[in-house]
C-alpha cells in the first residue's frame, strides 16, 4: 500500500489499490488512444466501468470469461486482415519482434490487450475493492480473474481474425502446440474459413535442434483447422540466438 495514492485520493471512498488499477488502466487506454488515432472513439470512463463490473464483487476463482462480454462489446476496434499474430510460449521472441515493426499486430497491440498486459487483478466477495495482490495464480483455478480476461479477450481477438493469419510457436519445447494453451483452447477454435484464408506457422528453433514442422502436435493443429483453410509452416531459428539476427524478421516480412 502506497501512502502517496492514499494521500492524493484521501476524499474517495474506494481503497488505494482500487485507486492505483483504475489509474494504471486509464492512464494505459489514453496512452494508447494518443498513439493510436483509429481508436479515438473509445472513451476510457466507459470501457473501466465495463472492466469493473466482470469482477468487483465476486469470488475470484469464480469468474467465467463471460462476465467480461460488457467490456468487449464496449471496446470499438477494427480488425486488421492480414496482419494478425497469434503466439503460443514465444511471448518474448513475439514482442522483441514487433516492438521492432508495424506490421504485425499482437493481442497486446489492441486496446485491452495493451491495458492488461503485465497487470494482476481481482475483487472479494461482497466487497467493492480492487486488488492487484495476492489474487490467485494463473493454475490455482479455472476461472480466475486474468485468466478469464485472456481467455475472451483472446476469443474476441480470434473473432475478428481475417485474411492470412500468422502463429508465432516455441520450437524448443516439447510440445510446441500445447492442448491447454489459449491458443489452442480457445484461438484456433474460432479460425473461420469463411474469413480466414490461411494459418501460417513460424516455428520458432533454436539453429537445428528441437521440434521441426513434422512435430505430432502441429498435425493436430492442421487437423484441428478447418479443411478450407490453407495451412503452411516453416521453421525460423531464433533471432536472437543464432548469429544470422535478421532471419527471423526477414522470414516474417516475406509473407507479406
Ligand atoms: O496460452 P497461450 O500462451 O497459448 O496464449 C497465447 C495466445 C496469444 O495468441 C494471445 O493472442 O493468447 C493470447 N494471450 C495474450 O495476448 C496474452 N498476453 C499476456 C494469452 N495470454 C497472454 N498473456 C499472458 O501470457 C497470460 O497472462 C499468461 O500468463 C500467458 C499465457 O501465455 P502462453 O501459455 O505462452
Amino acid at each position: 500500500i502506497s501512502l502517496g495514492v492514499v494521500h492524493s485520493h484521501a476524499l474517495s471512498s474506494s481503497s488505494p489499490s482500487s485507486e492505483s488499477l483504475k489509474k494504471t488502466f486509464i492512464d494505459k487506454c489514453e496512452a494508447f488512444i494518443q498513439n493510436n488515432k483509429s481508436s479515438s472513439a473509445n472513451n476510457c470512463q466507459k470501457i473501466w466501468s465495463a472492466f469493473q463490473q466482470a469482477f468487483v464483487g465476486r469470488d475470484p476463482c469464480n469468474v467465467p470469461m463471460e462476465a467480461y462480454d460488457p467490456l468487449i462489446h464496449t471496446v470499438i476496434q477494427d480488425p486488421v486482415c492480414n496482419r494478425m499474430l497469434f503466439w503460443s510460449k514465444t511471448k518474448k521472441i513475439v514482442h522483441d519482434f514487433t516492438e521492432k515493426r508495424d506490421c504485425f499486430l499482437t493481442l497486446e497491440d489492441t486496446l485491452v490487450g495493451f491495458i492488461m498486459n503485465g497487470l494482476t487483478w481481482c475483487g472479494k466477495e461482497e466487497s467493492n475493492e480492487t486488488f492487484t495482490t495476492g489474487c490467485p495464480g494463473w493454475t490455482d483455478c479455472v476461472n480466475n480473474t486474468v485468466r478469464s480476461f485472456w481467455n475472451r479477450a483472446s476469443a474476441a481477438f480470434a473473432d475478428a481474425a481475417c485474411g492470412d493469419v500468422t502463429a508465432m510457436l516455441n520450437g524448443s519445447i516439447a510440445t510446441p502446440f500445447s492442448p491447454t494453451s489459449i491458443f489452442a483452447t480457445i484461438e484456433v477454435k474460432r479460425f473461420k474459413a469463411a474469413k480466414v484464408k490461411s494459418l501460417s506457422v513460424v516455428l520458432v528453433t533454436k539453429e537445428n535442434k528441437g521440434t521441426t514442422c513434422d512435430d505430432p502436435s502441429l498435425q493436430d493443429l492442421q487437423k484441428e483447422i478447418e479443411p478450407k483453410l490453407k495451412y503452411n509452416c516453416k521453421a525460423v531459428p531464433d533471432a536472437y540466438r543464432t548469429p544470422d539476427r535478421q532471419d527471423l524478421s526477414r522470414k516474417l516480412s516475406d509473407r507479406l
